[in-house]
């Protein structure tokens, strides 16, 4: 079956949201994908860092074949063998003390909101259903309509109202504006260390820093979301770690299961997680034991790879690379570790299509960044591959 008519099945039957590139994929192995046309591609996207170990990484297949052969669910009505290992392993490997589990990005948010919100009512002392949340204009944090109430994109809430109160909305990386928004009733600061939807944004130096400060000082709960930003896409596991702070809670997802099974986490401290009692909060697949099996040793492949080096290494030189390309289009270069945003004075999308048409894969983001996140497994000589068709398409476009 060609391409056309894969798109023509899933354009009839399938919801319409999404706009994606014109590539049916049906293999992928490591960072290179292929599609059903039998045409190769570097993926430079990883969907969205959640391959950071690399597509179909056979170690982590090994784990869930062995696993979906054991035991596959078995909800939290009863204990499985998996969850205490995974539970152990990532408060050893993040240096938080205890660990929620869920699957999806959005779901590991709601449960740090919900945490967030008891614990300022349970151990804080704010009067009921008064708890306050801070956020940062254009933050992505998921698509509940929890989360999308507290989006500032239009289009992510427009229609999906009514939404929940109790969130306040301060300009990114503004400390002034944090400082001005606590009040009493404030339980918590919930941030992106680096905005990912926005465009790969980072805020200015000290601002973690700062937020950190405020937090302690007004005893808030710092939270920061590293579904995007986590788990060595920055070239530190945690993307806070720039700063050298440590937040009262991070949430994960993405990464943490390598790509293979949706596993997301919330990870605090014992206070935090202690407003929690049996029955509070849950879901049927959160906690799995084939999720759990398959996180387990993506965390491992993440170690013994020394994936977090990698992103280090190779970030910077990447990125002075791409900034020598000669372009009128390119306005800026900017990044952490390997994940680059790169900045158009025009719309991306055409830069994307004619980059897959290089075999080279690669998503725009707010019209006009392109955004590069190839898995933390690329070689130097697959980014020099990557360089050469980045600037062949700007040379083949701009002239
Ligand atoms: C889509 C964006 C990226 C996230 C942060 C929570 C979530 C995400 C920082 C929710 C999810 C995904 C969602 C995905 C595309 C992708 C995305 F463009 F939409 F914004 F990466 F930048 N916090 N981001 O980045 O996690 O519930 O999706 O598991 O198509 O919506 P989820």
């Amino acid at each position: 079956m060609k391409t056309a008519k894969y798109i023509e099945i899933e354009e009839r039957y399938g919801a319409h949201n999404y706009h994606p590139l014109d590539i049916v994929i049906k293999k992928a192995e490591g960072v290179w994908v292929e599609d059903v046309e039998g045409n190769r591609y570097i993926d430079f996207l990883a969907a969205y860092s959640a391959v950071n170990q690399g597509h179909c990484h056979p170690r982590i297949l090994k784990a869930m074949r062995n696993q979906a052969k054991k035991c596959t669910l078995t909800s939290r009505a009863f204990r499985n063998d998996q969850l205490p290992h995974f539970c152990k392993e990532i408060c050893e490997l993040t240096g938080f003390d205890k660990v929620l589990p869920m699957n999806s990005g959005a779901e590991a948010v709601e449960t740090a909101v919900k945490a967030a919100r008891k614990w300022g009512e349970k151990v804080k002392g704010v009067a009921k259903n008064k708890g306050e949340i801070i956020v940062c204009a254009d933050n992505f944090h998921g698509r509940t309509t929890t989360i999308v109430g507290f989006s500032t994109d239009d289009q992510y809430k427009d229609g999906f109202g009514p939404f929940t109160p109790g969130f306040k909305v301060i300009p990114y990386g503004d400390d002034k504006a944090l400082a001005a928004a606590i009040t009493p009733n404030t339980v918590a600061f919930l941030v992106e260390p680096i905005q990912g939807e926005s465009g790969i944004v980072l805020p200015k130096a000290g601002f973690l820093k700062k937020a950190r400060e405020l937090c302690t000082e007004k005893n808030v709960l710092l939270i920061c979301d590293e579904i995007q930003s986590g788990l060595g896409r920055t070239g530190k596991m945690f993307a806070f770690e720039w700063e050298g702070i440590r937040p009262d809670g991070a949430i994960v997802g993405k990464a943490l299961s390598g790509g293979f099974y949706p596993v997301s986490a919330f990870l605090s401290n014992d206070e935090v997680m202690g407003v929690f009692n049996p029955g509070d909060h849950g879901s049927t697949f959160g906690g799995n034991p084939l999720g759990m099996a398959v996180a387990r040793e993506a965390m491992a492949v993440l170690v013994d790879e020394k994936l977090v080096k990698q992103s280090a290494k190779l970030g910077p030189w990447f990125m002075e690379k791409l900034g020598e390309i000669k372009s009128k289009s390119i306005v800026k270069v900017r990044g952490k570790g390997l994940w680059v945003g790169l900045v158009l004075n025009k719309p991306a999308r055409p830069y994307c299509e004619a980059l897959m048409a290089e075999g080279l894969l690669c998503k725009e983001t707010h019209e006009n960044v392109i955004r590069f996140a190839p898995p933390l497994t690329i070689t130097k000589k697959e980014l020099n591959m990557a360089l050469r068709r980045v600037a062949k398409v700007f040379k083949k476009i701009d002239g």
